[in-house]
């Protein structure tokens, strides 16, 4: 078959990609290696940029999403048993989204079903070809039968594993990347939340974060270590472990329950460098990877999907040019919020390699963070999210 642009990958940024591009009239087909209810399983992000709410809305996506997802005007963090609130809204005007990417992805899979958009699930050995010349295509095997996809560009929203960094020529991409020491173990619980804004917890056993899907249903995480395997960790280890990170008082409203999902996520911070390569453009995950802690991740992907869809847009309205701003353009947001949530990480988390010292300047920075509203306001800046900017 033939296409405008063929998407390589249905998480968010793939599936984003195409609402926005079909919403243009640009003809695009998605093709994922997994079921959709396997992407719909992964419980990843929780926290939504003002930018990627509107970008939702411009696609359509959202009305969901503002009847029942969360605004919150603040966050949390906890540093040496006290709680420190950073009044996001107050210092930014702005407010964060509280919207899991599970529901995200389901409302832009049922939007894409709705529209009749075409879309691969379960495709088997996903190749691009050609992207050096004018004509791209995608090949894969669906239930053992070889398909052909040729299209105008390839946009590789195929995540960190996918295939389509891979199939970039060494000489062509740098890539940096910063590995750290520990992992997050997460826990989703349909319990309510301890607190009615998200908790970032310093602590001397490891960081904790209490975040949250809703009224009723909870998302924990626990510093852990690269080694540490989830069958080791029963519901009760975990909720003993949250309880001692946390302030005594909000250790007591703790509720638990069973966990309906629990797994560790490795941090890693990530960047290639550039994204585009003749007519393949890297997007979210595939071109760079963020630690959680800033809850970055995500955003990332959507603004990526922000400046691919104008330069689209751009190309198939006589101005070529356009594709040549997406990398440097989507870069220099990418690389602000890798900065952010390196320091984050480096902020709350314990190092035990750094020794005293770098423990002491951890206590140093938290201190001036809270009595310095120039601090608390880049914090927050940072936080909301950076605006898009057109370079
Ligand atoms: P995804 O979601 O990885 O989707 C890529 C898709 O491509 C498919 N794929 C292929 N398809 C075809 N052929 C191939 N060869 C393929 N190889 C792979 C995959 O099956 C998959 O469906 O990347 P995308 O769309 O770029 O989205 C990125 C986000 O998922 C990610 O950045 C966030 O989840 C990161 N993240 C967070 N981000 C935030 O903004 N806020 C948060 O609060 C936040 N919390 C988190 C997070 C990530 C976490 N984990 C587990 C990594 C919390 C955690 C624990
Ligand atoms: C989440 O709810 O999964 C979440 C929230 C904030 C983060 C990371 C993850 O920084």
């Amino acid at each position: 078959m033939k296409t405008q642009v063929a998407i390589v990958g249905a998480g968010p940024s793939g599936l984003l990609l195409g609402q926005l591009l079909a919403k243009s009239g640009i003809a695009n087909i998605v093709i994922e290696q997994r079921s959709g209810d396997y992407v719909l399983g992964r419980i990843r992000a929780g926290v939504l940029e003002q930018t990627t709410v509107d970008l939702l809305r411009e696609a359509g996506v959202a009305s969901r999403m503002d009847a029942e997802g969360l605004p919150h005007d603040g966050v949390e963090l906890c540093f040496g048993g006290q709680r420190h609130r950073i009044d996001l809204h107050g210092l930014t005007g702005k407010q964060v989204m509280v919207y899991g990417q599970t529901e995200v992805t389901r409302d832009l899979m049922a939007a894409r079903t709705a529209a009749g958009l075409p879309t691969v699930y379960e495709a088997d050995e996903v190749a691009v070809h050609g992207f050096d010349s004018a004509h791209p295509s995608v090949t894969y095997l669906k239930d053992g039968v070889r398909h052909e996809v040729q299209a105008d560009f390839i946009a590789g929203c195929d995540g960190f594993h996918g295939v389509c960094r891979a199939s970039v020529p060494a000489g062509a991409i740098t890539q940096h990347e910063k590995v750290y020491p520990f992992g997050w173990l997460g826990v989703l619980a349909d319990v309510p939340p301890v607190s009615d804004e998200l908790i970032y917890v310093h602590h001397d056993r490891g960081f904790a974060l209490c975040s949250q899907r809703s009224k009723v249903r909870s998302r924990y995480y626990v510093q852990c270590s690269l080694d540490d395997k989830v069958e080791h960790w029963s519901d009760d280890a975990f909720w003993n472990e949250l309880r001692a990170r946390l302030p005594a008082d909000t250790a007591a409203n703790l509720v638990t329950g069973p966990s309906i999902e629990k797994s560790i996520a490795p941090l890693r911070s990530f960047v290639a460098e550039p994204l585009r390569f003749g007519r393949l453009m890297l997007v979210g995950d595939a071109g760079h990877i963020v630690p959680p802690t800033g809850a970055k991740g995500l955003n990332l992907a959507a603004s990526d999907v922000g400046y691919l869809w104008q330069a689209l847009q751009g190309f198939y309205a006589g101005r070529a040019g356009e594709i040549d701003h997406y990398s440097q353009r989507a870069l220099a947001r990418i690389w602000k919020a890798e900065r952010f949530s390196w320091w984050m990480t480096s902020l709350m988390h314990r190092f035990p390699e750094n020794g005293t010292f770098g423990h002491k300047m951890q206590i140093a920075e938290m201190e001036y963070l809270f009595s310095s509203r120039a601090a608390m306001t880049a914090l927050a800046e940072n936080y909301v999210g950076l605006p898009l900017v057109s370079t």
